[in-house]
């Protein structure tokens, strides 16, 4: 019997996908089942983040697609913006539109129904599927963003699923809860590097490796420090590299290792758990806490006085978590080889070296990791 759902999973398989995240909306709960049960899929904890992730898997060499509801866009639009079009890399976002059609939840109007024009004044391309008839243009149009590296939203109507025969109620199954205890809080002694000192340190330990480095003065540090062709430095898209860099680990075989920022951090802290869920044995996340915005001013973060991120990370579930505050400390942190998911928390004074912009384009440094992650 015709499913609309299979017929849209078929679409996304013939057009080679090889990766899906979602965010649930309960006007596509079907679909997002099956899409769970067909493909690779990362369950996210907030829309941009899957950006991110997208992001990274694309320079990983895979194909992914999101499925998100048309409020999920709302949190997405500047990674769009600023990460995926800017870099020109390929992605489709299934969005389900609410507010349209027999809507019941007033919230849903304002950004439902607004979406089309935020997506026009978004300059994100889209089409509008309104009925099982017009899966035929995501048919048609699909290809086309991987073949010419874009982002492309499908609007999908309530009005597509209604009498579907795949209809079905999720089994619930009994699931337990997590609880971790943290160790005692350990003492350690107040930072003594810089942002700077801390990249000049583990430097020796990023070569053959693809890193990503926070946006500003962290990705203008690391250049100077150290360039390589497998440096994605991130030109703009706050809050991503340990989305980009989490794609990139479970898309590669590759060591990743991410320079992120706290104040980064603290504006997509989910990402730790989306790591600690996929657990990926190639990534390292290098938090560099030097309690404030330093690129924009060193205005002051909560790292300073009530969040220690390194709890966070555990809070979140990754188990290998370990904090710095010297040189030692850090080389010790990179050296220990062992395979796995590890969080390490680096506390800087804060501060920026003078050192020159990057005199490379986005879009050679998007082909050069490219090519280090799929050769
Ligand atoms: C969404 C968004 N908000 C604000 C900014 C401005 N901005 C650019 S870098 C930055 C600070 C990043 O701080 P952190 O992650 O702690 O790294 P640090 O520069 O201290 O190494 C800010 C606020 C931005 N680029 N994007």
């Amino acid at each position: 019997m015709y499913s609309p759902e299979e017929e849209l999973i078929t679409i996304v398989k013939n057009a080679a996908v090889d990766m899906t995240a979602s965010l649930p909306c309960e006007k596509i709960k079907t679909l997002l089942e099956m899409v769970e049960e067909r493909f690779f899929h990362v369950p996210l904890t907030r829309e941009e983040e899957g950006v991110g992730i997208c992001a990274g898997a694309a320079l990983g060499g895979r194909r992914s697609a999101m499925f998100v509801q048309s409020s999920g866009i709302g949190n997405m639009v500047n990674a769009l913006l600023s990460l995926m079009q800017f870099y020109e890399l390929p992605l489709a976002v299934f969005v389900s539109q609410r507010g349209i059609y027999k809507e019941k939840i007033a919230a849903q109007f304002p950004m439902g129904q607004r979406l089309p024009a935020i997506l026009n004044g978004a300059g994100i391309p889209f089409s509008v599927i309104s009925s099982p008839a017009d899966l035929i243009v995501v048919a048609q149009k699909l290809p086309e963003v991987y073949a010419d590296s874009r982002v492309h939203a499908f609007l999908l109507n309530p009005a597509i699923w209604e009498g579907s025969p795949a209809q079905r109620a999720r089994q619930l199954d009994q699931r337990p809860i997590a609880c971790m205890i943290p160790e005692q809080r350990r003492e350690v002694s107040p930072p003594a590097c810089s942002r700077y000192e801390i990249i000049e340190t583990i430097a020796p330990y990023l070569s053959g490796k693809a890193v990503v480095s926070n946006l500003g003065w962290p990705s203008k540090e690391l250049h100077a420090i150290k360039h390589q062709e497998s440096n994605f430095y991130m030109l703009g898209s706050m809050g991503m590299a340990s989305p980009i860099g989490l794609g990139m680990s479970i898309s590669s075989g590759k060591d990743v290792v991410v320079i992120d920022g706290d104040g980064s951090l603290l504006m997509n802290p989910g990402v730790l758990a989306t790591a600690a869920h996929l657990a990926p044995d190639n990534l390292t996340i290098l938090a560099i806490d030097n309690s404030s915005y330093g690129s924009t001013g060193s205005q002051e973060t909560l790292t300073g006085s009530c969040v220690d991120l390194e709890l966070v990370a555990r809070g979140f579930g990754i188990g290998n978590t370990l904090k710095t505050s010297t040189k030692e400390q850090l080389t010790e942190a990179m050296r220990s080889g062992s395979k796995g998911l590890k969080f390490i928390h680096a506390l800087a004074v804060p501060g920026n070296r003078d050192v020159p912009n990057i005199p490379i384009d986005h879009i050679t440094i998007k082909n050069q990791v490219l090519s280090f992650l799929t050769t």
